[in-house]
């Protein structure tokens, strides 16, 4: 373990005002969407979607620290504000909650942002993979691309994880694993399935250096990736952020969380709401005033409308499209996969 580098969040450069700001501004307009796309399931315009109520600052935070010419991001289903943050166009990414199309319409060559994953840790093999690319394609250490991959505590007790983070070590791959460790994976408590309590205090038996951070904590948590994305770019290999925060919201919109915690406990462990946490350092340090949350609240009102009006007139896509894009060359099971399902649905 003697060659563990300590990550340094303090040795990152400060933000600036117009920084701290706009962390706030893409909070404002993180919630706000989340918030709406809850009402559009419940008009209607789409059939499911999974909030990240309190994980905003989570989201954000991590998200501005990466270098989008060069990193690439590697979600679950529910990193909607990481995709808003790093400028995924939202109705693109909104189309997989419609049902239009798997994983989001977006490029996700151009966008840097891998197909929004349903698959439990899936994105943390997917991600380890990228790195390992990037350590193949002879880009010199300082210049790295990292991977980010986003996943849950719950999340963390899947093999793949272990698998993932062993090769990641083992090959000093560019890769960041960003757990938001938000206390529930569905109805299961963090302390019913993480052995320790800690995903991060995993990281000395892989030999790679981790940072557990305060979740609701933009600046914190911003700071915290930095340092783990500096680490892995200058080729010292993989690192550890372990965001703790809380769902406030159901695990989906088909999930009543009634049936597994009390109203009493939501409020006892919620923690602190991000949002009023940055917008008490914004007026305490006198860089914003009542006229900034103002805008910054009109701004994203204005967006989620403009989002809602693509949302709606997105069209479906054309059935064989499931087909396509599984592998680069389909075998033969998918071809007579695609020949049994048009004769069946388009009877030719
Ligand atoms: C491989 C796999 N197993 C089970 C599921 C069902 N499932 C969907 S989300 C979820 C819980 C994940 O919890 P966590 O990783 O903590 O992330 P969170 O949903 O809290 O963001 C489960 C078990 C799945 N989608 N994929």
């Amino acid at each position: 373990m003697s060659d563990v580098l300590a990550l340094d969040p303090s040795a990152q450069p400060d933000l600036s005002a117009e920084d701290l700001k706009q962390l706030y501004r893409l909070m404002v307009a993180v919630r706000h969407l989340d918030e709406s796309a809850i009402r559009w399931q419940r008009q209607g315009l789409i059939p499911g979607y999974a909030p990240e109520l309190g994980q905003e600052a989570a989201q954000v935070g991590s998200g501005y620290a990466l270098d989008m010419a060069r990193d690439f991001v590697f979600p679950t289903y529910r990193e909607m504000g990481v995709a808003r943050t790093v400028g995924v166009d939202m109705v693109e990414y909104m189309s997989t909650h419609k049902a239009s199309w798997h994983g989001g319409l977006y490029d996700p060559q151009a966008a840097r942002f891998a197909p929004i994953q349903a698959v439990v840790a899936g994105s943390v093999l997917h991600a380890v993979g990228w790195a390992h690319g990037q350590t193949l394609s002879g880009t010199p250490a300082g210049e790295l691309g990292v991977a980010i991959t986003y996943f849950g505590d719950g999340a963390s007790s899947q093999g793949d994880v272990h698998e993932a983070m062993n090769f990641a070590a083992v090959m000093k791959a560019p890769v960041v694993f960003f757990i938001q460790n938000n206390g529930f994976a569905i109805s299961v408590p963090t302390e019913r399935q993480v052995a320790g309590g800690s995903v991060a205090a995993r990281a000395a038996g892989y030999a790679m250096p981790s940072l557990q951070v305060d979740g609701n904590d933009v600046v914190a948590v911003h700071q915290a990736t930095a340092a783990a994305l500096a680490h892995a770019r200058s080729g010292n290999g993989p690192a550890i952020v372990e965001a703790m925060t809380y769902r406030r919201g159901p695990h989906s919109t088909s999930d009543d969380p009634g049936r597994y915690r009390t109203l009493a406990e939501e409020r006892a462990d919620g923690g602190e709401d991000p949002l009023a946490r940055m917008r008490s350092r914004l007026l305490a340090e006198g860089l914003a005033g009542e006229d900034f949350f103002t805008e910054a609240l009109e701004a994203a009102q204005a967006e989620e409308e403009r989002i809602r009006n693509g949302v709606g007139a997105l069209g479906s896509r054309p059935g064989t499209e499931m087909f396509d894009f599984v592998y680069q060359e389909p075998t033969h099971a998918l071809k007579a996969q695609a020949r049994a399902w048009r004769e069946e649905s388009e009877h030719v």
